[in-house]
């Protein structure tokens, strides 16, 4: 029996996963793990699913590889991933590829793609989302980095990806780190996504004091049209769930304190580093880290004043309000996401096609949703659209949906409910349409306390004034 061109080492969650995906899909795989009771376990468990290969140690696990290999690294991101690839080296061959599949950030896989290619290795890196039910029924693969390499594996990618009306949710990405890039920024739109949601949540509990039953019908309404989407849907069964301990609702003995793995503060520091404004992700980066302050949120509770009405309108109708809310701050985080991925492309000199980035979002994917139909659309129809807003499809439905937008955002000042998210993406939308804004002002204080000097509206040049 010929031995396997592709090889998965790495096997805790995600690579046992996607590595028994390859398998069902009639692949023969190599399969390693830095401690050999993982493999051993693994093969234990899986073995009789397909066509596996396993080792305990990295040289047979090259070894029992067929040249050109091709090899899937699936480990912590980070030092991990330089200490397998160091480990990798010496048993490999020229022309040999490496894919790191990974969450890793996307400036360390543009230091490892140029040293494996001056070292005469093929090196990919690439987005695997989904979670682990992606990695075994069908994530979203974004790879980016060596196209010669890209070409070798396109065909197990591509088949082991979600597939979405015939069309595989893996393209390639482009040169260098994009496809962790691109990985980064769907995380990031994640955050923003789940922070609308919470938020969401919050008013419709403390404003119109539905109960959970309430909330988990509106969602599951919602998942039925524009706002169709993992994520809506998700939230709706979490509403339908009890606690088997309690009896009451499970979502309800969650302690309010956010964890995060550190995607969606990439994608915050790099916009900052290009500057581009990215308000909602980074709004929802903080408002992860304001919730984990849990302790001094409880001290302060009845120390610090503040309204904390109820709406007393009608109920429905600020349901739709909320709802319409949503999609339109929604709109924002993903125009915002997708601005931010063409001031990279620039800066590092990508060619990111964003149509298609839409495209391999619309399955496997965490943010997977209706939506990114619209999205691909438009930028089919106008692939150098400057800002998603200016689509008419979504400039349309914004406006339709600004009026309930506004009011969501009233009803939560006046009752004090945060809603970081909602209120930094209408106070952009509101920004990014006016043509004029009090930077000014800024520019004249700059001027007069630094001499930092300032354009005029009415003649070419740069100028200094004595002010006052
Ligand atoms: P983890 O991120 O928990 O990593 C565990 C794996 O890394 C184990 O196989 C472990 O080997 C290996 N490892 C570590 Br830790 N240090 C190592 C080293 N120095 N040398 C060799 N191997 C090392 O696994 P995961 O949750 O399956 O995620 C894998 C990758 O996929 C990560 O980059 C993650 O961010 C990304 N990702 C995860 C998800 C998800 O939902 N979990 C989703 C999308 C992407 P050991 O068994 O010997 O300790």
């Amino acid at each position: 029996m010929s031995r396997p061109h592709f090889g998965l080492t790495g096997l805790a969650v995600m690579g046992q996963n996607l590595a028994r995906n390859v398998a069902h899909k009639g692949f023969p795989i190599a399969v390693h793990n830095r401690s050999a009771e993982k493999t051993e376990q693994f093969l234990k468990e899986f073995g009789h699913e397909g066509d596996f290969t396993g080792s305990t140690d990295i040289a047979s696990f090259v070894a029992a590889l067929e040249a050109p290999r091709a090899i899937i690294i699936m480990v912590k991101a980070g030092k991990p991933v330089d200490d397998v690839i160091d480990a990798l080296k010496p048993h490999l061959s020229p022309g040999d590829l490496i894919i790191d599949g990974g969450n890793s950030l996307f400036t360390d896989t543009e230091r490892r793609l140029k040293q494996l290619t001056a070292e005469g290795f093929l090196f990919i890196g690439t987005g695997v989302s989904g979670g682990e039910e992606g990695a075994l029924k069908g994530p979203s693969i974004m790879p980016g980095g060596s196209v010669e390499g890209y070409e070798r594996v396109k065909d197990i990618l591509t088949t082991i990806s979600a597939q979405v009306d015939g069309e595989a949710c893996c393209t390639y990405i482009g040169e260098g780190g994009s496809g962790h890039y691109v990985k980064m920024v769907h995380n990031g739109i994640e955050y923003a996504d789940m922070q609308l949601i919470a938020e969401a949540y919050d008013l419709l509990k403390n404003a119109a004091g539905l109960s959970n039953e309430e909330i988990g019908e509106v969602f599951t309404e919602w998942n039925q049209g524009d706002l169709d989407s993992f994520l809506i849907e998700i939230t709706a069964q979490i509403f339908q769930t009890k606690d088997p301990d309690t009896g009451g609702h499970l979502v309800d003995y969650v302690l309010d304190k956010a964890g995060q793995k550190g995607t969606g503060k990439w994608t915050s520091q790099s916009a900052l580093d290009l500057g581009v404004p990215v308000t909602g992700i980074t709004e929802a980066v903080f408002a992860r880290f304001l919730s984990a302050l849990k302790d001094q949120r409880v001290a302060a509770a009845p120390q610090l004043a503040g309204p904390s009405g109820t709406y007393n309108g009608d109920k429905s109708a600020f349901v739709q309000a909320v709802r319409d809310a949503l999609y339109a701050s929604k709109v924002v985080a993903y125009a915002q996401g997708f601005a931010q991925m063409d001031s990279a492309a620039t800066e590092y000199g990508w060619h990111l096609n964003p149509g298609e980035i839409a495209t391999i979002w619309r399955g496997g994917c965490i943010i997977r949703a209706r939506f990114l139909n619209r999205i691909k659309e438009a930028y089919d129809t106008q692939p150098d659209l400057q800002n998603l807003l200016l689509a008419p499809y979504f400039r349309d439905a914004v406006a339709q949906a600004q009026e309930g937008w506004r009011t969501v955002i009233k009803v939560a000042v006046e009752c004090g409910i945060p809603i970081p998210a909602f209120a930094s993406s209408l106070a952009y939308y509101d920004a990014y349409r006016r043509a004029w804004l009090p930077a000014n002002l800024i520019q004249a204080q700059r001027d007069l306390f630094g001499a930092h000097t300032y354009e005029r509206t009415d003649k070419e040049g740069v100028f200094h004034s004595s002010w006052g």
